[in-house]
């Protein structure tokens, strides 16, 4: 298989990096059918090993349901482990519900961007 070879290992986790840009959504059912999801980042170490592979890629994480509940595509929320922007997330005109962490700033990263833009993305499949 063609994709297997690029699946990193990290910390008991498998990462898939994109090599095209899709919306949010698209992004999240490209994992999904690699037996994934995008990523979940849950700490300083998964944040920096997420963060230096594209400037910019979709992470697991959207405020879709419900505006300002920022939610994990595994259905848990946000904790106070998050690593906002400065001024992040701002729902900018009033449409940006999905995050996106780009590769300027290890400890402010994310952004919350119009989920149809089209970016990178980053998929995660834990080690059961
Ligand atoms: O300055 C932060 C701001 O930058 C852009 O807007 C100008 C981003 N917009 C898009 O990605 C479409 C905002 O999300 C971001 O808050
Ligand atoms: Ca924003």
């Amino acid at each position: 298989l063609q994709s297997q070879e690029k699946w990193i290992y990290f910390r008991r986790s498998f990462y898939y990096v994109s090599s095209t840009r899709k919306p949010w959504n698209e992004s999240r059912w490209d994992c999904r059918q690699k037996d994934a999801d995008l990523v979940i980042i849950n700490n300083d170490e998964e944040q920096e090993f997420v963060r230096r592979w594209k400037t910019r890629m979709w992470i697991g994480l959207s405020d879709t349901e419900k505006e300002g509940t920022w939610t994990w595509v595994d259905g848990s929320p946000l904790g106070s482990q998050s690593y906002w922007a400065k001024s992040e997330p701002n729902d900018a005109k009033g449409v940006e519900d999905c995050a996106e962490i780009h590769s300027y700033d290890e400890q402010q990263s994310w952004n919350d961007a119009p989920c149809q833009n089209e970016k990178d993305w980053i998929c995660e499949r834990r080690v059961k």
